[in-house]
């Protein structure tokens, strides 16, 4: 079993405990404004304080390397080298934010002959591990058989047996790391028309399902993850929600969807789609980000915050149907990063979420549903802007420094110049 340093650790958690000692006046004017703000909506400021402190979060394992575009790629120095000092650099996320607290990993991506190792490194550092994601969508060295022309809905049913069997391990492996989800996304599809047979193709899609459905352990969930296009460009097979509901409900209780945001074309009401599984008892999770164009992978609410918050509208809106007091979905972030700060960007979208979250919280229920009742559109909409408009920043910093976590993530990050110090560490141990 490798043993981890974890001194850098004690060390932050000593510096964020001196820094919130020194949070200073305009915190708290800025905490003030918030609780005043509820005060006046007829709120409880506590009562968000709660749930807002109930909201966590999992970090893509795959963020904290430079991610790229297939033009280019720009490593970075102090870049992780594996999946542990990519937990290392999750861990400084969650210690920042106090909302972050788990890693979805990615196999075979993430594979170490060690998960006993990982699982118990990662717990040190107040960690755990969310869904576990399985690549099918390349092939990986010395594979036998490859996924050019697809992989569960291949035509082959000797590939598709090669990755049916492909996601089988990665359950065993999530198992070891402590995982109780899989995440089943897949680039099969068609670059032509006419490349591949679009019933068959989904036929197939179902059948390798059903084999892994039947080896779900005991408390899993199988989450299936559409995407309108991208590797293929003509057709995918699972393109969007319609595709994976269907999928889910044929396989049953224990498969539901997954929405990345950024798996919509241009113009889509996410929203929408996100109310519509909740109300059909389908939805999942998520995995968050932000995007102009398609997959885009950037920071969450960096292009469309009001989209965010319009969404974490509906999360709340069926979390107080089912009087549930936190998120009852799986909140995952899926992101990449080619140009920032991977933990930067990541400190960022966890404040965008935070923030997204705190405003749904906020809307006035009873005056929205009169403003529909009534037909009133503009007080609908002013009901909303109310909310999304509304001063949190404050509150936002107060439940995160009550989890030991900084006033302002960013700014404490770049002050501690955790990067710098890492880079020297990394080189000296790599
Ligand atoms: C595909 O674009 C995706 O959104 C899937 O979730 C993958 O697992 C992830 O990105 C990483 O490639
Ligand atoms: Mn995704």
């Amino acid at each position: 079993m490798q043993v981890m340093r974890v001194d850098w650790y004690l060390e932050l958690k000593g510096a964020l405990e001196k820094e919130a000692v020194r949070s200073g006046a305009e915190f708290i004017r800025q905490y003030k404004l918030a609780r005043g703000h509820i005060k006046s909506l007829g709120m409880s400021a506590d009562e968000i304080e709660k749930q807002l402190a109930s909201l966590k979060l999992a970090l893509p394992s795959w963020a904290f390397g430079a991610g790229g575009t297939r033009f280019f790629r720009f490593p970075f120095p102090g870049e992780p080298s594996d999946i542990f000092e990519k937990i290392q650099d999750a861990s400084v996320v969650n210690l920042l934010t106090g909302m972050a607290p788990r890693v979805a990993l990615h196999y075979p991506w993430d594979l170490t002959s060690d998960p006993a190792s990982l699982r118990k490194y990662a717990g040190k550092l107040g960690l755990g591990f969310d869904a576990i994601n399985v690549n099918t969508f390349q092939d990986h060295p010395e594979q036998e058989l490859s996924y050019k022309f697809g992989s569960l809905c291949s035509s082959d049913p000797l590939v598709r047996k090669h990755a049916v069997e492909l996601v089988l391990e990665t359950m065993d492996y999530g198992k070891k790391t402590g995982s109780k989800d899989v995440i089943v996304w897949l680039g099969d599809g068609s670059n032509y028309p006419g490349q591949m047979h679009f019933r068959k193709s989904f036929d197939h899609y179902l059948e390798s399902l059903h084999k892994i459905y039947k080896h779900l352990p005991s408390g899993w969930t199988l989450f299936l993850e559409y995407k309108p296009f991208e590797p293929s460009f003509y057709y995918t097979v699972n393109f969007d929600w319609g595709c994976a509901y269907a999928a889910a409900c044929s396989l049953g209780k224990k498969a539901m969807v997954l929405v990345d945001l950024g798996h919509h074309l241009p113009g889509a009401n996410v929203e929408a789609i996100v109310a519509r599984l909740l109300q059909l008892d389908k939805l999942g999770g998520f995995h968050f980000n932000d995007s102009k164009y398609g997959d885009d992978d950037l920071t969450a609410g960096s292009i469309s915050p009001y989209r965010l918050f319009l969404i974490m509208n509906e999360i709340v809106d069926a979390q107080i149907e089912r009087k549930a007091n936190k998120p009852f979905l799986s909140l995952m972030i899926d992101q990449s990063h080619n140009i920032k700060d991977p933990i930067e960007d990541l400190l960022q979208t966890c404040e965008e979420l935070a923030a997204a979250y705190c405003k749904a919280l906020l809307v006035d229920r009873e005056a929205l549903c009169k403003a529909q009742k009534h037909g009133d559109p503009v007080a609908a909409e002013r009901v909303l802007k109310a909310a999304f408009y509304a001063p949190v920043s404050g509150l936002l910093s107060k439940v995160r420094l009550d989890k030991g976590g900084a006033r302002d993530p960013v700014g404490f990050y770049r002050k501690i110049k955790y990067r710098e110090k890492l880079t020297d560490r990394r080189k000296k141990e790599g």
